[in-house]
């Protein structure tokens, strides 16, 4: 990838990079997203205490992974349903930490999450994880989302922006635990890279979601480094 630009500022620590991959990137990540749900398949999580089930299904690859159930919210070594440990971070992703978290230490999750026509995640912090002082870095793939965010306080007055196929979104700094979520997945265009891609890659993508579906990954710093 060229170096990013400076992205666009929406508010201190939450930036937004259009269109950071391009049409290259986004295949390589689709190749290699498939090659991670290959050993490790989507679930859908439940939330805590009711077990209401997500609309989104998720996976994840790094160290650790994020996962939900009736004993709430954690990361762990092993896929839920599996007991694997969990594949390696693809590398478009792990270049993407190194060029846009600014953090000295590498990202030890990537929580993949597949949304299909009519999914959406709840207005929610992303606050499981002790290094706080490392960004969440949003990587997008596919149908355009309505992303909403706001403030510290759950009470805090929101915006939304759309995010599409290539766009990143760098949440940290003073933003760091700013609320946010998916309002809606937006009708998508009738091909997912404007009709360029190779047959190969829309067999990848149908493979993995079915039409107008989104795919988000977001990489993390759980744990504190070592001094
Ligand atoms: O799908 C997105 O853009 C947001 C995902 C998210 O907030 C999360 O996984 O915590
Ligand atoms: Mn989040």
């Amino acid at each position: 990838m060229a170096a990013p630009g400076p992205g666009i500022a929406l508010a201190p620590g939450l930036v937004h990079h259009p269109g950071y991959l391009d049409a290259a990137g986004l295949a390589r990540l689709w190749i290699e997203l498939a090659e991670v749900i290959a050993v490790s398949p989507p679930y859908r999580p439940r939330m805590p205490r009711t077990g209401a089930p997500f609309s989104v299904r998720m996976t994840n690859c790094g160290a650790l992974g994020w996962v939900s159930d009736e004993a709430g919210y954690r990361y762990q070594p092993h896929h839920p349903e599996t007991g694997a440990t969990w594949p390696s971070i693809p590398p478009t992703a792990m270049a993407a930490w190194r060029d846009l978290a600014g953090y000295e230490a590498p990202p030890e999750t990537c929580l993949v999450n597949l949304y299909e026509p009519g999914a959406r995640m709840g207005l929610h912090q992303d606050r499981d994880e002790a290094a706080l002082d490392a960004p969440v870095v949003s990587l997008s793939l596919g149908a355009t989302a309505l992303f909403r965010y706001g403030g510290i306080r759950r009470s805090d007055p929101t915006r939304s922006i759309r995010l599409a196929s290539g766009d990143a979104l760098v949440i940290g700094g003073a933003s760091r635990l700013i609320h946010h979520g998916v309002d809606r997945i937006l009708p998508a265009l009738p091909d997912l890279l404007g009709g360029m891609e190779p047959p190969v890659l829309t067999k990848i993508m149908t493979g993995l979601l079915p039409p107008g579906g989104r795919c988000n990954l977001t990489l993390r710093r759980v744990t504190r480094p070592p001094e």
